[in-house]
């Protein structure tokens, strides 16, 4: 089971994020992370896994999802399969279809009138065969609570529309939280990252969503450099905000949180958040 769609602005993360997953049982790990063995099973997750390995490896940026020229539903779909291995638990296999979202979606969000070619699309994400979303948000300073109130408005109306407000996972994530104002508050995302930085975001979401099928997580594709070495694993490259980042030591390359939000999707439970 497991049908979800990712979204969020442009530069967020998303589609970095999915190559960590997919790449993440090929990589030589500096934890050994047996928890979750990742197989990607179609052409487009094997095309995220050499991504990883051709670009986001030698310290390169992936290219941004632009919203293909067959339209929207030309966008990828990755699937995979995730085996979680967990002590004293029984081997459980989720299978994991995702797909990803160019950042004009999100961000055409705002304006209330859904662009046709997107309507299909979130006609698409929100039928009944998809179990949740999981929203990347990567601001926190300036007049980013302000902004994603107005888009995640759109999109909670959205929800009701298709009337998924009962039945809709939705897993709030705070992206790149490797970066030091914010990686002290990783550990209880809601309280710490939201409540302090996108507090009317958190409320709206609070009120439109039940409280069971709303999650806040912080998640981070780099990582740090190591368990006792706080300092981000990234180097942010010139210009664009500092939106762009390539990985510091790739060698060191272990990603913060890339699971939990993704088990919760699939499972409706919790597991140890800093995987
Ligand atoms: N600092 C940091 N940068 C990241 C992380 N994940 C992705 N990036 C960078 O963010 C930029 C946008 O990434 P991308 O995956 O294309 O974002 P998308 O547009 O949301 O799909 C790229 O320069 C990535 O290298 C992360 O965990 N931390
Ligand atoms: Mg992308």
């Amino acid at each position: 089971m497991g049908n979800i769609f990712v979204i969020g602005p442009r530069k967020s993360g998303k589609t970095t994020y999915l190559a960590g997953l997919a790449y993440w049982s090929q990589r030589k790990m500096a934890l050994k992370q047996k928890t979750f063995k990742v197989h990607p099973l179609n052409e487009d997750a094997r095309h995220l896994e050499e991504q990883a390995k051709n670009i986001i490896l030698p310290q390169a940026s992936l290219e941004g999802t632009r919203i293909p020229l067959g339209g929207v539903s030309d966008l990828p779909v990755y699937s995979f399969q995730i085996e979680v291995n967990r002590r004293l638990h029984k081997t459980e296999t989720i299978n994991l279809v995702v797909k990803d979202s160019a950042g004009e979606i999100f961000d055409g969000l705002e304006s209330g009138f859904i662009n046709y070619e997107h309507e299909d699309l979130f006609e698409e994400y929100l039928s009944r065969d998809v179990g949740g979303c999981l929203i990347f948000l990567t601001g926190w300073q300036g007049d980013s609570d302000d902004s994603y109130v107005q888009k995640l408005s759109g999109f909670t109306k959205l929800i009701d529309f298709y009337e998924r407000n009962k039945d809709l996972r939705v897993a709030v994530a705070i992206s790149k939280c490797e970066r030091g104002e914010l990686w002290p508050g990783r550990l209880d995302p809601e309280i710490d990252l939201f409540d302090v930085h996108l507090p009317q975001t958190k409320l709206l979401l609070r009120s439109e969503i039940p409280p069971e099928n709303l999650r806040f997580f912080a998640l981070s594709t780099f990582g740090v450099l190591g368990r006792n070495d706080p300092r981000p694993n990234r180097i942010n490259e010139p210009g664009w905000d500092g939106a762009m980042s390539v990985l510091r030591e790739p060698n060191k390359w272990q990603p913060y949180s890339i699971f939990s939000p993704l088990y919760w999707l699939s499972t409706g439970k919790r597991i140890g958040q800093n995987v």
